[in-house]
């Protein structure tokens, strides 16, 4: 690819995978906990358990087939319950707009307290390239209430990204293309608080895009050569979904990595480091194309970037090696990752073709050491005879990044756990870590999109001290939810 080319085009790509947390610094919750004591980040009710947010953007609602849908349950101390929950669409009361066909709401979600209330609120973008975005807003009783951001339905990103204290939004408008390149993208940058009316405090810097792109062939700093660096059209969206946000630098700012199209089919992951008036460098991230989370393995206080053999698209660059970036103050660099696959001493299960590991990553401490757990997807895993019935493993965090040692390995058939592994099921296609009930260890959830025919179901195991525990474990699918179920593909993302 010539230089020319990739300055002529670019495409950020937000790599969005369901689950991720990281240690963003959320403006701290005035709410007190009653119950459990669940990061402020994960609560929408503010009653101490985090809430989880099992997206169905194949969902169809008001007979708009793939208008997409959102279904939050709320924690407790027995975890989630299908009876208590709040579904989310174009046609639920004051959410603005109305249901579309293919606009696939849902394809994107984003948490954070906007508005600086005390009470976390969820953004959830569309699939569709024309689409807006819209902040449902938490409170005592749930989740209520909708703003509108028009122009801005891909792949919204909340984070702290100045530093000062509050969540402020990353707005990225679809993409256009022209022939098979993908071209310009509206993008914003929202500093917090944002109003119920839909209005920020005030405007970042984007970029300056003399300086953030263009960092050259490696992860140093932004290039100084103009020629290296891009200032033209670029843009930003995701062929999958999740949290791509933290401190990837620790300097109190939050980052954002990303999936970046570079032209004439090239691809590779990037990252973004907020600063005081915005974004004004870029960098390198490793991975090539799938899914992607970013939360602190190592414990160090920096947050580290997981990669994953995501999307099996079958591109030869498309490493089905899990990288593990650790942050540094310099950020990310390639002399700082670890690499692995299911070779790992004390990884459980064989490595082969297909397994896609990492189809969904979440990263966050489960066991409470201060060093988070990576969850990761095995979806096309092979086992019983049943092709592409999927699994999952969490491994332990260490100083020196994950270990095997302690690994476990699930799925369907694992004893406790309820459901039938099946070919295709394709268990592990979306994963998040939160607190869902309350006890101090955050707990797995874990859906497969393609049971009961592309309707979706998602799994949720206990975490404690060892790591998750399939004793325990509960499922639902959207006839629990008493919400539409014909090829709904609930959960992916989970957040
Ligand atoms: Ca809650
Ligand atoms: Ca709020
Ligand atoms: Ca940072
Ligand atoms: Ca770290």
């Amino acid at each position: 690819m010539s230089r020319a080319r990739s300055t002529r085009i670019a495409l950020l790509s937000a790599v969005l995978v369901a689950g991720g947390l990281s240690a963003v610094s959320l403006a701290p919750t005035a709410v007190a906990a009653t119950g459990g004591k669940a990061a402020p980040a994960d609560d929408f009710n503010g009653d101490g358990y985090a809430d989880l947010v099992s997206a169905a953007p194949g969902g169809t609602v008001s007979a708009k087939a793939q208008a997409g849908y959102v279904a939050v349950t709320y924690g407790s101390a027995d975890g989630v319950d299908p009876a208590r929950k709040k579904l989310i669409s174009r046609s639920t009361t004051g959410i603005p707009g109305s249901a579309t066909a293919k606009q696939k709401f849902g394809t994107y979600v984003t948490k954070g307290d906007l508005d600086g209330d005390g009470y976390t609120d969820l953004v959830i973008g569309s699939g569709d390239a024309t689409g807006s975005s819209v902040i449902v807003w938490g409170s005592a009783s749930g989740l209520t209430g909708g703003t509108d951001l028009p122009g801005y339905g891909r792949a919204p990103q909340a984070g702290d990204f100045d530093g000062d204290g509050t969540t402020d939004l990353a707005l990225f408008a679809g993409v256009g293309s022209y022939g098979d390149d993908p071209i310009a993208q509206e993008t914003a940058l929202w500093k917090g608080p944002i109003s119920r009316a839909g209005k920020p405090a005030s405007t970042g810097d984007f970029m300056d895009r003399s300086t953030w792109w263009g960092y050259g062939d490696a992860d140093g700093p932004a290039c100084a050569d103009t020629d290296e660096c891009v200032d033209g059209p670029h843009s930003i969206s995701g062929p999958a979904t999740g949290k791509a946000v933290g401190d990837v630098n620790g300097d109190g700012r939050d980052d954002i990595a990303f999936l970046n199209y570079d032209g004439d089919g090239m691809w590779a992951n990037s990252v973004l480091y907020g600063g005081a008036a915005g974004f004004k460098r870029g960098g390198w991230a490793p991975g090539v194309r799938g899914s992607l989370a970013v939360g602190d393995v190592n414990g160090d206080g920096i947050d580290d970037v997981v990669t994953g053999d995501g999307d099996g698209d079958g591109m030869e660059e498309n490493d089905p090696q899990v990288q593990i970036a650790f942050g540094a103050e310099d950020g990310l660099s390639k002399d700082r990752v670890q690499s692995f696959d299911q070779s790992l001493p004390g990884f459980y299960g064989a490595q082969e073709n297909g397994d896609h590991l990492g189809s969904c990553i979440a990263v966050a401490d489960v066991t409470g050491d201060g060093r988070a757990e990576v969850a990761l997807g095995i979806s096309g895993e092979d086992f019983g005879g049943k092709t592409d019935a999927g699994s999952f493993a969490l491994l332990q965090g260490t100083a020196t990044g994950v270990t095997g040692t302690g690994s476990q390995v699930l799925n369907q058939n694992s004893a406790d756990v309820p459901g039938v592994a099946e070919t295709g099921d394709a268990f592990g296609a979306g994963c998040a870590l939160a607190d869902l009930n309350g006890d101090g260890h955050r707990d797995l959830a874990v859906s497969s999109t393609a049971e009961n025919a592309s309707s979706g179901a998602v799994w949720t195991f206990p975490g404690g001290a060892q790591g998750v525990t399939a004793a325990g474990s509960t499922a639902f699918n959207p006839k629990d939810l008493a919400a539409p179920e014909t090829k709904a593909l609930l959960g992916n993302p989970l957040r």
